[in-house]
């Protein structure tokens, strides 16, 4: 099947005479192929794939800023699947209510200025926010920490559109989810500075079943610590 498309698109190619139309369709080609050997490679193994990134504060905070450290795992068990992952983020302002900030993909992993260098939100069907893969919403913070697992997330990390290599973001505030009235809005959420960030990178599975039997673990002392002790 790969061999026949790709001898079609060397058809293609020798045919093209350098119209902008042919070249577009070369592309259009080129990227069905690519999708297509992305999944028949990932397919003969176990097509679990998993993905780290290691939260640190933004280099260009000023020192009034919470330094945001933590870690984000993912985990998808198939290509087309829902995305899953684990988000344990800590150092926020231990403010007596809960707050909530946003979390999102960013188009670059470039973390060496700082967070502004993750570039706007990683958008390649140039649709407005918070349609974007990685516009992961607005997460709840308790005691200046986050600790939360997530199903079903709208993000890959395979195909054309992955995430890997990209970068999460944590802001300082909320993600309006394009409610806000402005053109911002419909481009980042106005979620506010940029507190942490981190570049999405493949890893085997070790992470993601440490960072799960913990899980499971703080799981089971909260519903103990609900239970009232028998005389
Ligand atoms: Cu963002
Ligand atoms: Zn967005």
């Amino acid at each position: 099947m790969l061999s026949l498309l790709c001898a079609c698109l060397l058809l293609v190619a020798c045919a093209s005479d350098g119209s902008f139309d042919m070249e577009e369709q070369i592309q259009d080609m080129h990227a069905k192929v690519t999708e297509m050997w992305q999944e028949m490679t990932t397919w003969r193994a176990d097509p679990t794939v998993h993905a780290t990134c290691e939260v640190r504060p933004s280099a260009s905070l000023d020192a009034s800023q919470p330094r945001v450290t933590g870690l984000v795992l993912f985990r998808q068990l198939a290509p087309r699947a829902g995305l899953e992952a684990f988000f344990a983020l800590e150092g926020f302002p231990a403010e007596p209510d809960v707050s909530r900030r946003a979390i999102h993909v960013h188009e670059f992993g470039d973390v060496s200025q700082g967070c502004e260098a993750t570039g706007p939100h990683y958008n390649p069907l140039a649709v407005q926010h918070p349609q974007h893969p990685g516009d992961f919403g607005n997460f709840v913070v308790r005691n200046g920490s986050l600790w939360k697992r997530y199903t079903n997330l709208a993000a890959s990390l395979s195909g054309p559109h992955s995430i890997v290599g990209r970068a999460v973001v944590v802001h300082a505030g909320e993600d309006d989810l394009g409610r806000g009235g402005n053109a911002a809005s419909l481009e980042n959420g106005n979620a506010g500075r940029r507190l942490a960030c981190c570049v999405v990178g493949l890893c085997g599975p070790a992470p993601w079943e440490r960072q799960a039997q913990e899980h499971a673990e703080r799981r089971k002392r909260h519903i103990l610590s609900l239970c009232p002790r028998q005389p």
